[in-house]
């Protein structure tokens, strides 16, 4: 699917030119692609244009290390001035304002330019000037790759290596199904450049604290509900238990992805409080679809494969309602 077409970079191109201040968004909670497509062009714009990222919330430590990552802002009322003053607002790894928490209101209400970079389906192009999604990418840095060879930007050794880090992250070292030609082209492009491919492996990986380590055994053995007869499993866990393990944000990154390692897991879900509500979410093998049962049963949604959702229940009570919607939901998962 080609969605960088030429009228729409040329308007991109001088939308950037004629910009005197640029803010970069992502999402809230942001992951490796979130950041890796901020930072990539972030890396690339700040050299000719004044530019900041600024994110609702905090950055993961596994993520610090990335180039760039020291001079991000986070949201608070200081910041107000920063989006409200911007001319031009990048909408990078999101859909839909709603992503970005406390930066909604001003974000709808400024009169910037906005281009959006997603990969998530169904975006909220009314918000936006200029809109290239496909949902079809692997990672908005998959995306973002493509936007900056484009826009006849060049792409510094930095910048490389925020768009690997992103394709590494939401595709999983390229083991999901999202991985595609397209993945691996830019992937097989970028190693070209210098920087140490392992290296960043190394830091999203392997940079676990102890407690997380222990949180993730703990979780395992003594939080991981398994239904056979559905292709199922979910993790549930409350702040008081993380907090037994040094609980930090982005500690429970990837757990939801732990009991599809079971030969016969297609469907995994995890809960958690957190923030005073239970972010729910939902990750899938094959052809079955959760992103469905988010928008249904959770307030949420998401990919075919990885969607998302919350609650104001109790924790108890949303377990209870997943359960309770097994047999009906995994239909397509049971064994005749
Ligand atoms: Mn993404």
């Amino acid at each position: 699917m080609e969605i960088f077409l030429n009228n729409l970079i040329e308007k991109s191109k001088s939308a950037i030119e004629s910009a005197n201040k640029i803010v970069i968004t992502a999402h809230l909670n942001p992951d490796g692609d979130a950041l890796g497509s901020s930072l990539a062009l972030y890396n690339t714009l700040k050299e000719t244009k004044e530019c900041k990222v600024l994110l609702p919330n905090n950055i993961p430590d596994t993520f610090k290390w990335m180039p760039g990552c020291n001079e991000i802002l986070i949201w608070g009322e200081e910041t107000t001035q920063i989006l409200q003053d911007a001319d031009l607002i990048f909408i990078l790894d999101y859909n839909n304002a709603s992503r970005v928490d406390k930066m909604q209101k001003l974000l709808e209400e400024s009169k910037a330019k906005k281009i959006m970079i997603d990969h998530h389906p169904n975006p909220q192009t009314e918000l936006c000037d200029v809109v290239f999604s496909n949902p079809e990418a692997a990672a908005t840095c998959e995306l973002m790759y493509f936007f900056l060879k484009k826009c006849g930007l060049k792409i510094s050794e930095d910048a490389a290596t925020c768009i690997y880090t992103g394709l590494v992250t939401d595709t999983g070292c390229f083991q999901f199904n999202c991985t595609g030609q397209q993945t691996f082209q830019v992937a097989s492009e970028l190693a070209t450049y210098k920087f140490d491919r392992s290296e960043v492996i190394h830091h999203i990986y392997d940079s676990y604290s102890e407690g997380r380590m222990r949180l993730e055994g703990y979780v395992l053995s003594n939080k991981m509900v398994v239904f056979p007869e559905y292709q199922t499993a979910y993790i549930s866990l409350t702040m008081a238990e993380a907090e037994k393990f040094d609980y930090k944000v982005g500690d429970t990154e990837g757990f939801v992805n732990l009991p599809l390692s079971i030969e016969n897991v297609k469907f995994s879900a995890f809960f958690m409080e957190r923030d005073g509500l239970i972010r729910c979410s939902f990750r899938s093998k094959g052809d079955f679809k959760v992103n469905t049962i988010a928008e249904k049963h959770f307030n949420g949604g998401g990919h075919d494969n990885a969607a998302g959702g919350k609650s104001y229940k109790p924790l108890d009570e949303v377990v209870k309602r997943f359960v309770n919607l097994l047999p009906k939901v995994t239909k397509k998962l049971q064994k005749k």
